[in-house]
């Protein structure tokens, strides 16, 4: 049987969604994981408690206004504790690491992981945004510093798990399922309607608020169709959606002969957290298996680019390249926090993006600095124009 060695993982976002569960497989197999860093956003309590049990070597809350707080409450332990953006940028580098779960909101994920990957660190990548916004740059990176980036998000995981022993193989389709979302089956008239808290119901997935949001409006499955032209290698032209609202089928490889070869399971982030910590290996686990006795039937529709135009916007800031890919991530971090504070409607988010997208100054080869700027420069736009 394969064995894995313990491995040292730093999670960054622990509090948030796949933070929790990445800390869930480490209690599943505490013999294998060591915890040597989490760090938080805001959610000082939360980092407090997790901090408490499971004893890291470094903690580190972004919101440096909570330091005090967090300070206090573990000045009995032996922890080092750190405030701000920069410390978590920082400590990523620590030399006992092998391992960095990037599980951060966004486009604040980006600079970590370079910073991850300069230190050789392998990447357990939750962090779409990072890929969506600097695919080739991260590529280039990797490449450079010979550290692997391993997929965290389901669909890419299984499209991970189906390639696995098929090194020399031409892949001739990428195939992603999408669930639909909870608005799959809305008229445009009943999607001018919706309201926050609609959006934050997710059939299928317990996830964050952003997250959420992005599945409801298709921009998820978007990016995914990014990330994934940039972990495997994939023209856009050949990675297709395809909606599949049970969630059971993660997604799916078809390779030259026709053959397709999928990864199922019930909508558990922990596996493929798991998978990409111990990868090759697959650990054991007590997740729930599907039941196929009361599992009825799997379908499939397309999707609806009409109702969800930001599936669209995807493929064409993947055509147009350069720094356009950043833009839409940037007008649409602001979009959802504008229509989670009740400040636009739902429809309004995908229109903002799109000319964002028109208004954007061009860069065809941009360096880390351009997309810094970029992003700054478009959520200022976007600000202005709600
Ligand atoms: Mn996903």
């Amino acid at each position: 049987m394969n064995e894995v060695k313990k491995r040292t993982i730093a999670i960054l976002g622990s509090t948030g969604s796949i933070g929790t569960q990445t800390l869930q497989v480490v209690e599943e197999h505490p013999d294998k994981f060591e915890v040597y860093a989490i760090t938080a956003n805001t959610r000082v309590d939360e980092l407090i408690e997790q901090a408490r049990k499971f004893l890291p070597e470094a903690v580190v809350i972004a919101d440096e206004s909570k330091y005090p707080k967090l300070k206090e409450a573990l000045a009995d332990l032996p922890i080092k504790v750190y405030g701000g953006y920069e410390s978590i940028c920082q400590i990523v580098e620590s030399k006992p690491i092998d391992i960095v779960v990037t599980a951060m909101v966004g486009f604040s994920g980006l600079r970590p992981t370079i910073n991850a990957i300069k230190a050789g660190k392998a990447i357990a990548l939750a962090n779409k945004e990072t890929m969506v916004v600097a695919g080739e740059l991260i590529n280039e990176l990797a490449m450079k510093y010979q550290t692997p980036i391993l997929p965290v998000d389901s669909e890419h995981s299984a499209i991970f798990q189906c390639l696995a022993g098929e090194m020399h193989n031409k892949v001739e389709k990428l195939i992603l399922t999408a669930s639909g979302g909870p608005f799959r089956t809305f008229t445009k008239e009943q999607l001018e309607h919706v309201t926050r808290q609609q959006a934050l119901k997710h059939p299928n997935w317990s996830m964050g608020a952003k997250i959420t949001i992005d599945s409801a409006s298709m921009m998820n499955k978007g990016f995914e169709v990014m990330e994934a032209k940039w972990l495997f290698g994939v023209g856009a032209e050949d990675i297709e959606v395809v909606v599949h609202p049970q969630s059971v089928i993660h997604s799916m490889v078809q390779f030259g002969d026709g053959a397709i070869k999928a990864q199922l399971g019930t909508p558990d982030m922990r596996l493929p957290i798991m998978y990409a910590l111990t990868y090759p290996v697959r650990l054991p686990s007590s997740f729930e298996r599907i039941d196929w006795n009361t599992l009825k039937e799997l379908t499939f529709e397309k999707p609806n680019l009409e109702l969800f135009p930001n599936l669209r916007h995807a493929y064409t800031a993947l055509a147009e390249g350069g720094n356009i890919p950043c833009v839409v991530n940037a007008a649409n971090e602001i979009c959802v926090a504008a229509f989670l504070e009740e400040r636009i409607k739902f429809t309004e988010m995908p229109k903002l993006i799109e000319r964002a997208m028109e208004k954007a100054t061009y860069i065809l080869k941009p360096t880390l600095d351009d997309y810094l700027e970029t992003d700054k420069e478009i959520r200022a736009m976007v600000k202005e124009w709600i």
